[in-house]
């Protein structure tokens, strides 16, 4: 793993974050336009983290996600327009129109899945990293997961079980401070997260989780440590999302205006694009190329959505699950 990624990785870390940027800036629009059926939780101000991890992962390593999945499933490789069209519930979205934000699939690039139930990401990780040892297939497995999976009972499980067997997993665990409106200092006495891998023997690392190139740093170090047979990581992103914690939600008397706006003077996107021109002037017209692919990527996406179809309703049953066959 290279300690600094080389202008090509650097690149591709600033279109992945802006690819989902624009994304949640399109469904926030769309969501008020009527266009989304059922929830909305934008992942914006928390860009970094998906981007800085998936950056490391092939594409037969697994993902499992939270209610905020959007960054990544596209981190990870599914397309804007998968996206945008499952969340507007039409048949070309990646689970066909069928599952919507919280229910991206797309397992043949290794995303297993958003999920609207908080902490089960956890557990299926660690499987998914048993498989792999067991399978010997070096491949491996990341959960994404809040502050508001941490007191729940599947972190000490899957914890516990990826450290006893030396897993192959990456536990990342994106603190935003606030579970809904309820803040992780109420929530538990500890601030930290990544002390608790102590309980568990394994490495514990807090990183910025709004600087992009500290996340792909620990995560580097982490998917190496996994492939080499050496065991789990848990990894704490300090973050923040600087939307309502759902689209028309809102957004007032557990947080103030002012720790908003201090964060969104923190904004991921923003410091990464004035370290790579602060390093380099000569960037500026490479971003701003990089920039304006993405938003056309994204519009382009928005339009293919709202013209799909939506699924046939003769189809409803059909990639159901049944024992009874
Ligand atoms: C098992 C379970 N308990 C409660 C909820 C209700 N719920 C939905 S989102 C949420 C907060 C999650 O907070 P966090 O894990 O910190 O993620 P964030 O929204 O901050 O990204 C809760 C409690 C749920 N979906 N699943
Ligand atoms: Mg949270």
């Amino acid at each position: 793993m290279n300690e600094f990624p080389d202008d090509e990785q650097l690149f591709s870390l600033y279109r992945t974050l802006l690819t989902i940027r624009y994304t949640e800036e399109q469904l926030a629009r769309s969501f008020l336009a009527g266009l989304v059926h059922g929830a909305c939780h934008t992942y914006v101000g928390e860009e970094a983290v998906a981007t800085g991890v998936c950056a490391h992962l092939r594409r037969d390593d697994s993902v499992f996600s939270t209610h905020r999945g959007h960054g990544h499933a596209l981190a990870k490789g599914v397309p804007p327009r998968e996206v945008i069209a499952e969340l507007f519930g039409r048949e070309t979205g990646c689970s066909r129109g069928r599952g919507g934000s919280m229910h991206l699939f797309s397992p043949e690039i290794g995303m297993m899945g958003t999920s609207g139930i908080v902490g089960p990401c956890i557990l299926q990780a660690a499987g998914a990293g048993f498989s792999a040892k067991l399978l010997g297939t070096n491949r491996v497995g990341t959960a994404f997961f809040g502050d508001g999976a941490v007191n729940n009972g599947a972190f000490h499980e899957g914890l516990n079980l990826a450290a006893i067997y030396q897993l192959p997993v990456l536990f990342v665990c994106e603190n935003n401070l606030y579970a809904t409106e309820i803040a992780f200092s109420y929530a538990s006495k500890n601030p930290s997260v990544a002390s608790r891998a102590q309980a568990y023997n394994m490495p514990g690392i807090e990183v910025d989780g709004n600087d992009v190139l500290a996340v792909y740093r620990a995560a580097g170090e982490a998917v190496r440590r996994a492939r080499a047979g050496e065991g789990p990581t848990l990894i704490e992103c300090k973050t923040y999302r600087t939307r309502a914690h759902a689209e028309g939600m809102r957004d007032a008397g557990y947080r103030t205006v002012e720790e908003i706006e201090s964060w969104k003077q923190r904004d991921p996107i923003k410091m990464f694009r004035e370290r790579l021109t602060t390093r380099n002037a000569a960037v500026v017209s490479v971003l701003d190329a990089i920039e304006a692919q993405v938003r056309a990527t994204v519009s382009e996406a928005a339009v293919f959505a709202e013209k799909s179809p939506y699924p046939d309703g003769n189809t409803a049953a059909t990639h159901i699950y049944s024992m009874e066959g």
